[in-house]
């Protein structure tokens, strides 16, 4: 295991107009109050927090194509967080994306690939967020992102408002999703058509969590070295573990899978960048449900960047002796 420090910044991105629940918004702080800071300080990490950053809602922002929502509102925010993501990754940085709902992961991935333009891509998530502005049904850009990320998809996606500055930034074996269960049936027909890797939850029954990451990282990072984006969902955990989240989908990741994908990215040591997105304080039940989904969204992070099941992370050198 590497003693290197690793240099983190945290940037909060609080936003929610790429779905339709309030609270979303409040991930960042829902996060932060469960301990996070403190959490990686104390396994050797050198934070740096950016804090939170300040999205703005664009007046008369018309649905595209009677459909897809906030297009303006959602393409602006990705777009600053793109530039925080660049500017962070640039100084050296391994960046922290807390969200806020999953269509920031645009901003985040499209920011990350500006620096290293060879990344893969690992989204851990109930869904596969690759629906295009002409498949969604329910017009939530944050059931999208991954349409505008891949290059081969583009001539399927048309130019929205707010998206110009855009630009497709990997290819479709460039991506690995983790714990799918609830597809849209054009997402189905891209992730088929296009032949991406999924490896959904009845996968992961089959071959069982170790296989599937000893198959992920040869396929993205088997030929070379590479930076690694996680973009991970909380919504990819079972929804008794992660109920404060807007789409909970039954039978999900359990603690010990969960745990483990993080534990394997952080072995591979080309961890780069990571989003934890949707944890939704407003949708828990009760105050429990908040604390038990943020405290998992500490766990999952903190576990990409180096806390283990392993180990103390504080090393002593002598045992007291009696008397
Ligand atoms: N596939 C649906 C849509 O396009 C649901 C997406 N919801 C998510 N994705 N939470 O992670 O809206
Ligand atoms: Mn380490
Ligand atoms: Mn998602
Ligand atoms: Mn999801």
């Amino acid at each position: 295991q590497s003693k290197r420090v690793h240099h983190i910044a945290v940037i909060g991105a609080p936003f929610s107009k790429g779905q339709k629940w309030q609270g979303v918004e409040h991930g960042p702080a829902a996060i932060r109050s469960a301990g996070l800071i403190e959490r990686l300080s104390s396994i050797g990490c050198n934070v740096y927090d950016v804090g939170d950053l300040n999205f703005v809602q664009v007046p008369d922002d018309e649905l595209y194509n009677n459909t897809v929502k906030y297009p303006r509102t959602v393409g602006l925010a990705c777009q600053r967080l793109a530039k925080e993501v660049n500017k962070v990754i640039g100084a050296g940085h391994t960046c922290v994306t807390l969200g806020g709902d999953h269509s920031l992961a645009l901003g985040s991935i499209s920011g990350h690939a500006q620096h290293y333009p060879d990344l893969c891509v690992i989204w851990v998530d109930a869904h596969a967020d690759i629906n295009t502005p002409l498949t969604t049904s329910s017009g939530n850009l944050h059931g999208q992102p991954v349409s505008f990320l891949v290059k081969e998809l583009q001539d399927k996606v048309p130019l929205i408002p707010g998206f110009s500055w855009t630009k497709p930034c990997i290819s479709t074996s460039d991506i690995v999703y983790i714990g799918l269960r609830d597809l849209d049936p054009a997402e189905q027909f891209i992730l088929k058509k296009y032949n991406i890797t999924y490896y959904s939850m009845r996968q992961i029954d089959r071959i069982g969590i170790q296989k599937v990451m000893e198959r992920t990282f040869d396929q993205l990072l088997g030929r070379r070295q590479r930076p690694i984006h996680l973009s991970f969902d909380i919504d990819a955990f079972d929804p008794t573990l992660a109920p404060a989240t807007g789409t909970p989908v039954i039978g999900g990741l359990t603690y010990r899978e969960g745990i483990y994908i993080t534990e394997e990215i952080h072995n591979t040591g080309m961890l780069s960048a990571l989003d934890l997105v949707e944890v939704n304080p407003i949708l828990g039940a009760t105050s429990d449900e908040v604390k038990s989904t943020a405290s998992l969204a500490v766990d999952v992070v903190a576990s990409c960047l180096g806390q283990t099941r392993e180990c103390a992370h504080r090393i002593i050198d002598e045992l007291p002796t009696p008397g």
